[in-house]
């Protein structure tokens, strides 16, 4: 097997030391940074959310499947960074305001970045003028809300409200948490929803893809 099949199995597998070594030994071997995240660690940990949609795995195997791929990514970055090479695609992400449940989301954010996506992650408990000023900050392709309360359901649609009224950026509004729904998301005119963070993924692809 070459490097780079060894690392992909050694990221689906959640084997973070084996990851990090079989990156170096790809970048010793000269093999591109860019190389190693776009036919390596992307679609490894796109396989991982495949599964986990499956329900072949769940959430531990999905969180040592994404702790390997940011120890490979710590030795990517810099060399990407000094390339001035950045993701294509950034993204915001947060809890709505009085939500202070974060594991859903910061699973989806580790997706996105295994997906290859800038993330800014703003948190859980965020008003929705934090949410604006992050987007006017960072001009984001896609804005990400998670809730997990019933009760915070209002807050997700004020703040899809104050995006709207007030960012000035035409920014892709995805939203997702136990308590959502397709139907919700139409009701609130949110962009899109996603089930679970393996969906979001292709949901955030997709969307972020339909822009011209
Ligand atoms: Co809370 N809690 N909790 N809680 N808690 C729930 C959600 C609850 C269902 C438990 C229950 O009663 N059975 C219930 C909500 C009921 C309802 O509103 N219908 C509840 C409650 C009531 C509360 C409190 C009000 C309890 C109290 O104090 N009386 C309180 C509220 C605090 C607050 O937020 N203001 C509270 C507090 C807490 C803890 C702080 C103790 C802790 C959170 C710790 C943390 O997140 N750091 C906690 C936890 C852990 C849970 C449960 C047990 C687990 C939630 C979780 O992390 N699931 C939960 C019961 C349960 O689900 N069994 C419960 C795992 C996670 C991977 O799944 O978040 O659904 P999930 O994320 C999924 C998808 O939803 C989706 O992808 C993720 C991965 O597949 N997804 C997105 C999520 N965000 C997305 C965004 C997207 C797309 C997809 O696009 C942007």
């Amino acid at each position: 097997m070459t490097t780079l099949e060894l690392l992909a199995q050694a990221v689906a597998a959640g084997k973070a030391k084996d990851a990090k070594a079989l990156t170096q030994r790809a970048l010793d071997e000269a093999i591109a940074p860019t190389e190693i995240v776009d036919r390596t660690l992307v679609p490894a940990m796109t396989e991982v959310g495949d599964k986990f949609k499956r329900s072949e795995i769940f959430v531990p195997e999905m969180l040592i499947a994404a702790r390997a791929m940011k120890e490979a990514m710590e030795l990517i970055d810099p060399r990407l960074a000094a390339a001035g090479i950045t993701p294509k695609y950034t993204a915001v992400i947060g809890t709505v305001q009085g939500d202070l449940h974060d594991i859903g989301k910061n699973l989806v954010a580790t997706m996105w970045r295994g997906a290859n996506f800038r993330v800014i992650d703003l948190g859980a408990n965020v008003p929705p003028a934090k949410f604006v000023a992050a987007i006017q900050e960072h001009r984001p392709h896609l804005a990400g809300l998670s809730a997990l309360l019933t009760t915070t359901m209002p807050a997700m649609a004020e703040t899809v409200r104050a995006i709207r009224a007030n960012a000035g950026v035409p920014v892709k509004i995805m939203i997702g948490g136990a308590p959502i729904t397709q139907q919700f998301c139409d009701e609130i005119g949110a962009d899109g929803f996603a089930p679970d963070a393996g969906s979001a993924v292709d949901k955030a692809r997709a969307l972020v893809e339909s822009v011209p």
